[in-house]
């Protein structure tokens, strides 16, 4: 294991969104000495709503763009390290329109990396195991470490690029810099765009739930405090220069997923719509955390995917006027993609 870092003041980018607004109420749960700035620029992801009610004195918001050199020299100097979710993350999104992708996950993370070279600030990259392709089905190999990035979709091919980008920026110029690439995620405060998300708010709606192409398509999913839990282990014991792979052994086909759900919301599981597949899907995803596990000691605590998903249902079931306001506009998005 690497010396310890102790961070007392960190950015943190894209707090306001899913998986970055959980890492924040994390930190300000079980960290109380650390103070987050959270920079976010609030797109049709962000919501302030996400970390609202924890401590002004610990956690403060500052709307802005990744993208945006002359705001990164007046925030970033004085922080210690800059945790980045800040992305656009929608595989659908990339495919109808790549541009913001390229912008945000491209340009973003290279204008974060030169603040952190210029402030000499450390930097944790929060990516993701797509960047690896995808597996076929059925075999046994997951993705590790060194595997060759492969991506399949636009989205995936920009995090990638974000990925190379870190590696070149401490290699050349020995910015102190992790990245970690973790599967799916579930939990409260995911946008109703994604898949989890969108099944069980269009039962609520009492819409018909809507599966890709065969529905055999793998993810391997885990619940979004084990990845807190895990970014927060990297960059604080995780080596400079390392990626760690973040997984929790949740291999699941998105049928048996969406089965499940209905099953789980008192539903018939066929009672479902079969709709057009994304085009260039990736088949599988499978994580191998085992360095993370030896390293870090890390381990995840939801290991039980079906009670974690009835949690992820009843907060939807209790949090409408979350939820509700995004959801039209997501599925006409959706019905002029046939989908
Ligand atoms: P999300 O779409 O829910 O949130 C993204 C956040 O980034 C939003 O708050 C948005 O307002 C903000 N943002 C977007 N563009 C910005 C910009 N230019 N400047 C500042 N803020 C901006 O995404 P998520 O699902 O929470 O994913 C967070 C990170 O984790 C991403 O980097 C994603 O690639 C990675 N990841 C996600 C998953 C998953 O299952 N969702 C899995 C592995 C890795
Ligand atoms: O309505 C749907 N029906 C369906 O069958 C939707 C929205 C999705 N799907 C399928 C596509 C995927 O195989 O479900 C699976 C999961 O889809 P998404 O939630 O869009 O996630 P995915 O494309 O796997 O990517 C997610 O995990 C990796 C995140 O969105 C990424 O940000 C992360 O990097």
């Amino acid at each position: 294991m690497a010396d310890v870092f102790e961070p007392r003041d960190i950015i943190v980018t894209g707090g306001c969104g899913f998986i970055g607004s959980n890492f924040v109420r994390w930190v300000a749960a079980n960290h109380p000495g650390v103070h987050v700035t959270v920079l976010d620029r609030l797109t049709y992801a962000g919501n302030p709503e996400n970390i609202a009610g924890l401590p002004g004195d610990r956690v403060e918001l500052v709307v802005g763009d990744v993208c945006d050199a002359d705001l990164l020299d007046r925030l970033v100097p004085g922080h210690d390290a800059i945790v980045h979710f800040a992305a656009e993350s929608h595989n659908d999104n990339s495919i109808a329109g790549p541009e913001p992708f390229v912008r945000t996950n491209v340009v973003g993370t290279y204008r974060l990396l030169e603040a952190c070279r210029k402030y000499d600030v450390r930097f944790h990259h929060v990516s993701t195991d797509e960047v690896y392709g995808d597996l076929a089905l059925g075999e046994p190999r997951r993705f590790e470490p060194d595997d060759p990035y492969r991506p399949s979709s636009p989205y995936s091919s920009t995090k990638a690029s974000s990925d190379l980008l870190v590696r070149a920026w401490h290699r050349t110029y020995g910015v102190r810099a992790t990245i970690s690439n973790c599967s799916n995620n579930y939990g409260p405060y995911q946008h109703v765009e994604k898949f989890i998300p969108r099944q069980v708010t269009n039962v609520l709606c009492g819409a018909r739930p809507k599966l890709y192409g065969t529905g055999e398509n793998v993810r391997d999913w885990i619940h979004t405090e084990d990845h807190s839990r895990a970014v927060w282990d990297i960059l604080t014991c995780g080596r400079v220069g390392e990626t760690y792979l973040v997984g929790a052994d949740g291999e699941r086909s998105n049928k048996d997923v969406l089965r499940a759900i209905l099953e789980l919301m008192g539903r018939d599981p066929d009672d479902f719509d079969w709709v057009r597949d994304r085009p260039g899907h990736d088949r599988r995803y499978a994580i191998d955390p085992t360095k993370l596990e030896r390293e870090l000691g890390w381990r995840p605590l939801h290991t039980d995917f079906r009670e974690g998903l009835a949690r992820t249902i009843a907060w939807y079931e209790g949090h409408e006027g979350w939820w509700r306001p995004a959801k039209e506009a997501t599925e006409a998005k959706y019905a002029k993609q046939g989908q």
